[in-house]
């Protein structure tokens, strides 16, 4: 197996899986199905008008580490990305999302590649971060979201 140093890779920047998106037609009714079924609470709720979503990032009560955990997301309007998911697809998994400690350098290797990047810059996302989005006929048809959190 080649080394990924050899070929330039920023094998280092992306650290780990930050999140699993689901789209969800009520975010309570889904919140309140993760709690019942696994305790877990919504450690943050968010409206970001611009992916036209609300939002509650939720995993276990007692919370050691932010990695790996679920974003249940749903529409704030008929045109949200969300709810066109919805339409077509049902209630489910929307995206995974990996963490990276440098976007603009993970951004450029995959341009290079010739991944398609949905935002030619990032955009904002949960909690200030830093955000963009393959291209799911680029990343073997999984919307995969890449997220540098705020400092
Ligand atoms: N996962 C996997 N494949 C997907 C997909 C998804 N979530 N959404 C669309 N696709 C596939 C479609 O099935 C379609 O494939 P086929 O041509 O084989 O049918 C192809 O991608 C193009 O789909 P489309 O219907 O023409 O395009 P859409 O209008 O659905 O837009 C996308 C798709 C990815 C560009 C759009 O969902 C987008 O801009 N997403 C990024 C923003 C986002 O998801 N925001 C909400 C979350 C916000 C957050 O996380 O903070």
């Amino acid at each position: 197996m080649p080394n990924p140093q050899s070929l330039n890779i920023p094998h280092e920047y992306v650290v780990c899986l930050d999140h699993v998106g689901i789209a969800v037609p009520n975010l309570e009714e889904a919140i309140e199905f993760y709690r019942s079924a696994f305790g877990w609470v919504n450690h943050h709720q968010e409206t970001n008008e611009e992916q036209g979503v609300t939002e509650a990032m939720i995993g276990p009560k007692d919370l050691k580490s932010t990695d790996g955990m679920i974003q249940l997301l749903a529409p704030l309007n008929e045109e949200s990305t969300i709810a066109k998911f919805l339409e077509k697809k049902g209630a489910g998994i929307q995206q995974m999302c990996l963490r990276t400690n440098d976007i603009d350098a993970l951004s450029e290797h995959l341009r290079s590649q010739g991944v398609r990047l949905l935002y030619p810059e990032p955009k904002i996302g949960t909690g200030g971060a830093r955000i963009n989005f393959l291209h799911p006929k680029d990343a073997g048809g999984v919307l995969l979201e890449i997220t540098q959190p705020q400092a």
